[in-house]
């Protein structure tokens, strides 16, 4: 299947490392190529873990079993497939998952952080393309105050009379931010030590459903559009953190899909950040799409996240832009989602949050 104007070379051999998770499930499917997808199950087991479950059928894709943490068996896979490319989605995604307690927060590095350095140093020597997924996460709301988030490795600053070239600056909102942040230090160093080609997605929330993949809605692993979208069903107040003022940056997730299409056809040479996100949205702005579709109420909660209560935040985006990505702009998918929920039976339990970030 392609999706819109993308076509992938049919000789492409793709690995795709969490092909069981949300973008994996679908994206396994949708890709061209010679696909091959491995998962160890870990987002069945955690959203279980929390109580949640998927509140839609989830399509059974023919992966296999295997965890990256473990160097020799990622390995094996690696030199026995010989991907062009590997697509590496096989992280514990949840912030609010990795600020439950000290194991939690042990369990997200570690996972994240073994997993991808595992990767750099099985593709180390080859030409293998890596696509690694970030997250927009990696530059917060109090840094980027009036100055729009750079889309490079680098950027040069004065400082001391100088002109200066540093990293371009992150600093992450919860243990789970900060590890996508230490992966992304750790690819930058692999690529300039080594000569690796990794493209670093740094993705916005992900929004939407698409037929086959899960739609979680817990307070863990449900993203808050797609939250908004079950409450709304269900008739549950819209539980906005604090006033609602939050900016972030979203996607669709079939665009998600597209820009991962994009990044594996148009290889980078070297260490390249690209910003998979298509526009930003204030959370009462959210909330407010589903009120006028649907009536219902929505109730501002105490913040449990330690976040501004209200922030700007702009991005430079223009890579894939400029590779041929569209917008599905959020409000086009608010009666698409509530056609997907309604009716579903909905636990109730799973709704507030249950953990919080600050002292
Ligand atoms: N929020 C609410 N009410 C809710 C849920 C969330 O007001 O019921 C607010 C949060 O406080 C936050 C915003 O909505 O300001 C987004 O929260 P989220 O839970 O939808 O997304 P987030 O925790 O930021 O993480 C998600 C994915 C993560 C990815 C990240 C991209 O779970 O894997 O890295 O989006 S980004 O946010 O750009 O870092």
């Amino acid at each position: 299947m392609h999706l819109g104007s993308v076509k992938l070379n049919k000789a492409m051999r793709i690995l795709i490392l969490g092909a069981d998770g949300f973008i994996g499930n679908v994206l396994y499917r949708h890709l061209d190529g010679e696909v091959l997808g491995v998962d160890n199950g870990a987002r069945k087991r955690m959203v279980k873990e929390i109580g949640g479950e998927s509140l839609t059928e989830i399509h059974k894709n023919e992966t296999i079993k295997l965890d990256i943490t473990d160097y020799k068996a990622i390995k094996e896979i690696i030199d026995s497939f010989k991907p062009d490319a590997i697509v590496h989605l096989a992280e514990q995604p949840s912030a609010p998952y990795s600020m439950i307690d000290a194991e939690h927060t042990a369990y997200t590095q570690w996972n994240n952080l073994v997993g991808t350095t595992n990767i750099l140093w099985a593709i180390k020597g080859t030409d293998i393309h890596l696509i690694k997924l970030g997250t927009a996460g990696e530059y917060p709301d109090w840094l980027y105050t009036g100055i729009k988030v750079p889309e490079s490795e680098r950027i040069t600053v004065k400082y001391q009379g100088k002109d200066w070239e540093i990293p371009t600056p992150r600093y992450a909102g919860s243990f789970y931010h900060f590890s996508k942040m230490f992966d992304s230090y750790n690819i930058d160093y692999a690529c300039k030590i080594w000569g690796l080609n990794v493209t670093d997605l740094n993705q916005g929330v992900i929004f939407g459903h698409m037929d086959g993949t899960r739609l979680d809605y817990d307070s863990f692993f449900g993203t808050v559009f797609n939250r908004f979208a079950v409450q709304a069903s269900a008739g549950i107040p819209l539980t906005v953190y604090g006033e609602g003022g939050q900016e972030r940056g979203y996607i669709h997730i079939k665009n998600a899909l597209e820009a991962i299409e994009l990044a594996v056809k148009n290889p980078a040479k070297g260490y390249r950040i690209i910003h998979q996100l298509t526009q930003t949205h204030k959370v009462m702005d959210i909330a407010k799409m589903f009120q006028e579709a649907t009536g219902c109420e929505i109730k501002s909660i105490p913040n449990p996240r330690a976040e501004l209560p209200a922030n700007e935040i702009e991005f430079e985006a223009k890579k894939l832009r400029e590779m041929g990505l569209t917008t599905i702009p959020m409000q086009k998918e608010v009666p698409n989602i509530l056609k997907a929920v309604e009716g579903k039976k909905v636990n109730k339990d799973v709704i507030l949050p249950t953990t919080q970030w600050q002292k």
